[in-house]
């Protein structure tokens, strides 16, 4: 079978749901304690591929438990910073080993084109190897302070660190979340989406499998309002990442509050992409289409709205048309331009906003047909590209996060920086023109965690720091930027007379 066979952790549909154990606690898989599971479906197709154990809040305090008494043991938190380094390296070179394995789960799971979801392997064996080499490279300093003082300040790790990440790319998502939180020396407990999380069990079978320690690496899969609320909550976490929705960061972040736990929130936006008249306009429409099409628009930093100079708006919604009727959906295995959406409840809401947009008379600029082939139950959507759309319209305004893209045209630079920083968000932007000082004025003026000129990095770069401004949500990942959000300083002040 394509899926493989995620061996210990009941991920073949053919397995007694008695023995699904798909919570991960001090070095072994269990069940849920009543044997409660969650059925995993195909977003393609709708079929039944699996099964997980709906974790509770015992679930999550015990592993926060088993992560405390590896931060407390030789075994993990007696480790120097290499030796992490290469747990971290032989996890990359394993995931490296089964991308194939790997990103057919993925792609299963999510509903994405298997090429995408093998794209994600190789992203996550980056996210690895990354932080890999990073481990045994953040120094600390040396202060200079009053005569007979030596003062040194050093990087510590958090302690418990609390990883609650979506269903959009699980895979990069483990790697991003959990291997700077692994080498700075952390025990991690991750709560991954009740959506899709198959790519996450297997990684975490084999971090076992390379050597991690039992209780450095902890799993509690369940739902977000149980598994999810109690990890958030919990006063032994150091600290909360989350990436997800805006309702829920609040949530995540007021229950951590009451601990004074910190918080890192991704929280998705409304990013820009600004193309002036003088662009290479063939090679912006091929960035714009991919920006809004890849993963189904289900991407945090979808460039869900193309803001154009007046002069080439006609001419530059000619150049979408065709390539938007050009673009292909299908399964997994069709390895098309996009797949199907998650799950309903996000294809309901994507298709209300398309609705509401048609009532309110947008016109289409530019639109792909859905091929009659696909499977009755799968969950897609039609990509489309509504303009021009006014400012204040929810689909200028609100994350979508589908294949529907917002036009607006824009009368000079002023205007395009105004209509572009007039969003709660702040995630990505980008600008496209040859007019060296233009760009140079827009990556200071935009506000946006991330700024592209003549490109568009949706995902990419392992090694760029990422996060956003206003309410795109708070701290950085990637990067170095990420190891200092995972650890916390220490000051050591030495009198020597
Ligand atoms: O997200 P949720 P949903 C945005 C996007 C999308 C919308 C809704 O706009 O349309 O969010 O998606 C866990 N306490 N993004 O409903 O619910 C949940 O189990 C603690 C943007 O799927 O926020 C999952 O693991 N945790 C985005 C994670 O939160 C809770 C990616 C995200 O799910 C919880 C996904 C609770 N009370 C959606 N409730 C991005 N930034 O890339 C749920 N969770």
């Amino acid at each position: 079978s394509p899926l493989g066979n995620v061996s210990s952790i009941g991920m073949n549909i053919d397995q007694p749901l008695a023995n699904v154990k798909t919570i991960f606690v001090g070095g072994s898989w269990r069940a849920a304690p009543d044997g409660a599971v969650l059925p995993m479906h195909a977003p393609a197709d709708g079929r039944l591929i699996g099964h997980i154990s709906r974790g509770t809040a015992a679930d999550v305090d015990a592993a926060v438990t088993a992560a405390q008494a590896a931060l407390d043991s030789p075994a993990w938190g007696g480790l120097s910073a290499v030796q992490r380094g290469r747990l971290l390296m032989a996890l990359s070179r394993r995931v490296q080993e089964e991308v194939e394995r790997l990103a057919w789960l993925e792609a299963h799971d999510t509903g994405k084109p298997i090429g995408l979801a093998r794209g994600d392997m190789q992203v996550l064996a980056r996210y690895l190897e990354f932080y890999a080499g990073a481990a045994d490279k953040v120094h600390g300093e040396v202060i200079p302070f009053e005569p007979g003082y030596t003062v040194t300040v050093s990087r510590e790790p958090l302690g418990v660190t609390a990883h609650i990440i979506p269903w959009n790319y699980p895979a990069q998502m483990f790697g991003r979340s959990l291997a700077p939180a692994l080498a700075m020396g952390n025990a991690v407990v991750l709560k991954p989406s009740e959506d899709a999380c198959m790519s996450c069990l297997a990684v975490a079978e084999l971090a076992q499998e390379v050597g991690f320690p039992p209780g450095a690496i902890n799993l509690v899969t369940g739902l977000g309002a149980e598994a999810g609320a109690a990890l958030s909550a919990h006063p032994d976490v150091r600290l909360v990442t989350f990436t997800g929705s805006s309702e829920v960061g609040a949530l995540v972040q007021a229950a951590a509050a009451r601990h004074h736990v910190p918080v890192t929130l991704e929280l998705g936006g409304k990013s820009p992409q600004i193309v002036f008249a003088d662009a290479d306009l063939e090679r912006a429409a091929d960035a714009v289409v991919r920006g809004i099409v890849q993963n189904a628009g289900q991407t945090c930093s979808a460039g869900s709205r193309v803001l154009v100079e007046r002069s080439v708006f006609a001419a530059f919604a000619e150049r979408l048309a065709s390539r938007f009727a050009a673009v292909r959906l299908g399964t997994p295995e069709a390895n098309a331009d996009l797949g199907p959406l998650i799950n309903a409840s996000q294809r309901e809401r994507v298709e209300r906003f398309v609705a509401q947009a048609r009532a309110d008379g947008i016109a289409v600029i530019a639109e792909t047909p859905l091929p009659d082939d696909l499977p009755p139950q799968g969950l897609f959507v039609a990509p489309v590209v509504f303009g021009p759309v006014h400012a204040r319209h929810p689909l200028a305004r609100e994350e979508v996060f589908g294949p529907v893209l917002c036009a607006m045209p824009f009368e000079d630079e002023l205007d395009a920086i105004r209509l572009a920083n007039d969003t709660d968000f702040g995630l990505v932007a980008a600008v496209w023109t040859r007019d060296g000082d233009r760009q140079a004025r827009l990556a200071r003026r935009i506000q946006s965690g991330q700024f592209f000129i003549n490109c568009y990095g949706a995902g990419g770069g392992v090694e760029l720091p990422f996060g956003g401004v206003k309410r795109s949500g708070h701290g950085r990942e990637k990067g170095m930027a990420a190891l200092e959000e995972m650890s916390v300083t220490k000051t050591v002040v030495h009198f020597h007379g």
